[in-house]
């Protein structure tokens, strides 16, 4: 069984989001940026590389936040808390990034322009920004 780890980066009360180039089915959705939690490392640990890979940036990975989602028999994505220590996310893998507060991402998650499988963090996500 592997994780695929999701961050949920909070700064200055909106949420980091990105959005994804690939595979063709969630192309041009937005994310929780994250990726594979390889052998030997902690989630948070996975995290805090993931982010610095894509994006550039120094976080601080935290608690778990809401439910685990089964991606595939053997993949299940969980989503962590993050907080910024430093940087400007520069996407290297995502086509974009954009920074929201609660009403844009309840508008973005009722508009499809989140990855399904994320968008069951709604709630949980906007609790976090308001
Ligand atoms: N995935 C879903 N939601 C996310 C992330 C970071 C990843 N927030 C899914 C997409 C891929 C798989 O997990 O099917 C691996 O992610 P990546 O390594 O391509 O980022
Ligand atoms: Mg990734």
């Amino acid at each position: 069984m592997r994780e695929v780890v999701a961050g949920a980066v909070i700064s200055a009360g909106r949420l980091l989001l990105a959005r994804r180039t690939y595979p063709p089915e969630v192309a041009g959705l937005w994310e929780l940026p994250g990726g594979k939690v390889e052998p030997g490392e902690t989630r948070g640990g996975a995290l805090e590389r993931e982010l610095a890979e894509e994006l550039g940036i120094e976080v601080a990975a935290g608690e778990q936040i809401g439910v685990g989602v089964p991606l595939r028999e053997d993949l299940s994505l969980v989503a962590l808390a993050a907080t910024l220590v430093a940087g400007d996310p520069r996407p290297t893998e995502h086509s974009a990034v954009c920074w929201v507060d609660a009403d844009a991402l309840r508008q973005m998650a009722a508009a499809g322009e989140l990855v399904p499988a994320d968008a069951v963090w709604l709630d949980d996500l906007a609790g976090l920004l308001t």
